[in-house]
């Protein structure tokens, strides 16, 4: 697959997480719609009620795509505010776990789980958020051990940057330019698959000479979109640098780090946003992600979409060109 292909045409899905399950590919995206919020850095205009799940069968290049249908509503969700943001699903034991950010009823964002007999859903979500949980972006990644970890966090209207040490602070608070920058988060997940086993760690990216990446350094630096992968037995960090608009990754030896910088993805696509998951299906790797060229570039209104990702023989992923647009922020 040499050139990106369009998944789901007939509507606005983003934030792809995807998995392999029962030799099924499943995407589990974002469900965008027009809610007239105006666009600001708070990400209000982000105002999503629902999700959908997505299957193929064959090959990604020219297997049908099927629409499983609204698998969870936030009507349904007895804690909920506003705001569903990109989940995530893992599958332990017959049952499946979505994990979902949304802010409450005071407007915070919590990570919140729902369970199911079958990776299509329904998803059924659990009476409060996960205790401790808080930002958005959760990623849940399967050691193959038992242990599973969530990668979560993202920065501005994600909320991140009112937290430290896993404590909301009284005020917002960012780091100078040649300060650590705002580390992503990880966590190993109870053996219930329903709480934090632990208190959340900071994902320390390094740089090549073994220094933390620092808040100034943006288009290196994390700011939301976390998901994790393995190659050739190494743990690749990805995420998005968002405001400079980049998918980046980082490799390191086990779940929690640290990481080491290495490259670019994904060079910016048509929006503000860019977001991921990379996966592995019938011996080929894809990255999964999205744009917003169908919508005219309305931010809001973004399109999955999937292109073939090529790794060099050093372990290096071969980066991908997005299609190309000044941003004017
Ligand atoms: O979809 C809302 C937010 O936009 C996601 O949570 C971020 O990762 C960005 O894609």
């Amino acid at each position: 697959m040499k050139t990106a292909k369009y998944l789901v045409p007939d509507d606005y899905m983003a934030d792809p997480a995807v998995h392999v399950f029962d030799g099924k590919l499943y995407i589990y995206p974002s469900h965008d719609r027009d809610s007239g919020i105006p666009e600001n850095d708070n990400g209000d205009h982000f105002d999503m009620k629902d999700y959908h799940v997505f299957s193929i069968t064959d090959d990604v290049e020219n297997g049908v795509v099927t629409d499983h249908g609204i698998v969870l509503d936030v009507k349904d969700i007895p804690w909920a505010g506003r705001q569903l943001w990109d989940c995530d699903v893992a599958h332990k034991n017959g049952k499946y776990y979505m994990y979902f950010p949304l802010k409450d009823k005071t407007d915070i964002f919590r990570i919140g789980v729902a369970v199911a007999d079958r990776p299509e859903g329904p998803f059924i979500p659990q009476p409060d958020p996960i205790r401790g949980s808080y930002s958005i972006d959760p990623a849940v990644w399967d050691d193959g051990d038992g242990n599973f970890y969530m990668y979560f966090g993202g920065l501005w209207g994600g909320q991140l940057q009112r937290y430290r040490d896993n404590k909301a602070l009284e005020n917002a608070a960012f780091p100078a330019d040649d300060e650590p920058a705002i580390p992503s988060r990880v966590v190993k997940l109870s053996p219930d698959m329903l709480q934090f086993a632990e208190e959340p760690r900071p994902v320390v990216i390094l740089d090549k000479n073994g220094k933390p990446l620092t808040a100034g350094d943006t288009e290196k630096r994390f700011f939301e979109a976390s998901w994790m992968h393995k190659y050739n037995g190494k743990y690749y960090f990805s995420y998005s640098t968002g405001d400079t608009h980049l998918l980046c990754y980082a490799t390191g030896d086990n779940p929690y780090g640290p990481f080491t910088y290495q490259g670019v993805i994904l060079t910016p696509v048509v929006g503000w946003t860019t977001h991921h998951a990379i996966v592995e299906f019938r011996g080929k790797w894809y990255l999964f992600h999205h744009d917003c060229v169908p919508s005219g570039g309305v931010t809001w209104l973004r399109s999955l979409k999937v292109i073939e990702l090529e790794y060099l023989a050093d372990g290096t992923i071969k980066t991908v060109e997005g299609v190309k647009k000044q941003h004017p922020n």
